[in-house]
């Protein structure tokens, strides 16, 4: 199984599906086989992640043993409800109470199956945080006829008919769903004064596989998602699309952090209303109106953020102070990832800090957004970045696999926080 998860990597694919169940002599099959096979070959995956494509169970919510003696040994719920930490696609049939045979969801085979579908549709919402996936395919199967069938037959397109009415109805109901993942999304604190928060720039994973790469990232445990938003005309370059941004929405528990480098951000904003972003920096630069731009961002229910192209001065947030949550100082010219650091970045930072505690807003973060390279995190940290953009110098370097630069980043932010000079009171 290893050996196939790198060959399948390999090819380009990034999941290998396994139909756990299928048959007792081909695990995994029983509920401990399960658990086992699961851990084992996602620690694999983990271990491995550049080189191994992920694996997760495609689950028949219709399965079930019964013992020598036809008492019940594992019935079709215990069975699903093992396979949760890994499952990424269930096969939807009815089946009767000897587990033995397949059909659908006419009214009459409804009466004789014992697989409710509501329930399991349930058990996928309460379970919701344990679940590896946020959108799975489903796969109905009808009539199982194991010696040959005339597929033409008319019966065929009527069950198929009926079935599919009735998972609509009973499985598919939209609003519930998104209220439970709604609920995931955790009330953010404010990080505490030695906390450094890293949040990936998703511009840098691979736009093809941009859900495997975001949920990926979300098992690093880090503390929010960068968004960059760019319009060709305020920097030469636009990546990503407010598109992105929307279908983020009830996607994913992160908190989202967009960065816009666009020439009209109130367009933008206005845009952004609705879509649970966490927070919003706009370029003093680019802002004709800042004052009433920032005040609009926190209208809109995010926190507003300044951002400053590495040659602007600091002087920029004279007469903003009450209007922002987050300083984002840009160490390389935006627009691009890969980029250099620019030299006066580091003692930028530490001015920065410096501005803000002697004006009072010393609870103010900064962000710091470009070549957050392992190297340079020390010295950023030290110098007062709270807030680090990690993109390809950090997390998504292609030297290592994405858990293990996620541990050099965090030995590289202990060595900051260590260097960082006590804070002086200002009294
Ligand atoms: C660049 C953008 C950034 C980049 C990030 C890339 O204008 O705002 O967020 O995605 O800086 O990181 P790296 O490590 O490739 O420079
Ligand atoms: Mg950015």
């Amino acid at each position: 199984m290893k050996e196939l998860m790198h060959f399948a990597e390999d090819q380009g694919i990034e999941w290998l599906t396994i139909e756990p169940m299928s048959c007792l002599a081909e695990p995994p099959t029983l509920p401990c086989e399960m658990k086992l096979m699961g851990e084992e070959l996602t620690a694999y995956h983990e271990a491995n992640a550049d080189s191994t494509a992920k694996i997760g169970y495609c689950t028949d919510i219709a399965h079930g043993y019964l013992n020598a003696d036809e008492s019940e040994g594992f019935n079709h719920i215990e069975l699903f409800k093992a396979s949760l930490p890994w499952l990424y696609e269930i096969h939807l049939k009815n089946t009767d109470d000897r587990f033995n045979s397949t059909f659908g969801f006419q009214a009459a085979n409804v009466e004789k199956g014992i697989v409710d579908v509501a329930h399991f549709r349930e058990m996928l919402v309460e379970n919701a945080d344990i679940i590896p996936v946020e959108t799975m395919g489903c796969y109905l199967e009808i009539g199982g006829p194991k010696l040959g069938r005339d597929y033409s037959d008319g019966q065929v397109a009527e069950q198929l008919r009926e079935s599919l009415i009735y998972l609509k109805e009973n499985f598919m109901q939209e609003a519930p769903v998104s209220e439970a993942i709604a609920s995931r999304i955790p009330e953010i604190q404010t990080p505490a004064k030695d906390e450094v928060v890293i949040a990936p720039s998703m511009m840098c994973v691979d736009p093809l596989n941009f859900e495997s790469a975001l949920r990926r990232v979300e098992a690093l445990g880090t503390g929010m998602l960068h968004m960059d938003v760019m319009d060709g005309h305020f920097v030469p370059n636009a990546p990503m699309g407010l598109a992105m941004i929307e279908a983020l929405k009830e996607r994913t528990h992160l908190p989202v952090d967009v960065h816009l480098m666009v020439s009209d951000n109130d367009f933008f904003v206005s845009l952004l209303e609705g879509w649970n972003v966490y927070q919003i920096s706009v370029h003093a630069e680019a802002c004709q109106h800042l004052d009433r731009t920032l005040s609009r961002i926190r209208e809109i229910g995010a926190k507003a953020g300044i951002a400053l192209n590495p040659s602007t001065p600091l002087s920029a947030l004279d007469f903003i102070l009450d209007r922002i949550d987050y300083v984002l100082l840009m160490t390389v010219n935006p627009g691009f990832a890969g980029q250099k650091m620019t030299p006066a970045s580091i003692q930028k930072i530490a001015d920065c800090r410096e501005y803000l505690d002697a004006h009072g807003y010393g609870h103010v973060p900064i962000q710091v957004d470009g070549n957050v390279s392992f190297e340079n995190i020390p010295g950023m940290v030290a110098a007062g970045a709270d807030n680090l953009v990690a993109g390809t110098s950090s997390i998504f370097h292609s030297a290592a696999s994405w858990p293990e630069n996620i541990k050099t980043m965090k030995a590289a932010i202990a060595e900051g926080l260590a260097a960082r000079k006590p804070a002086i009171a200002v009294s």
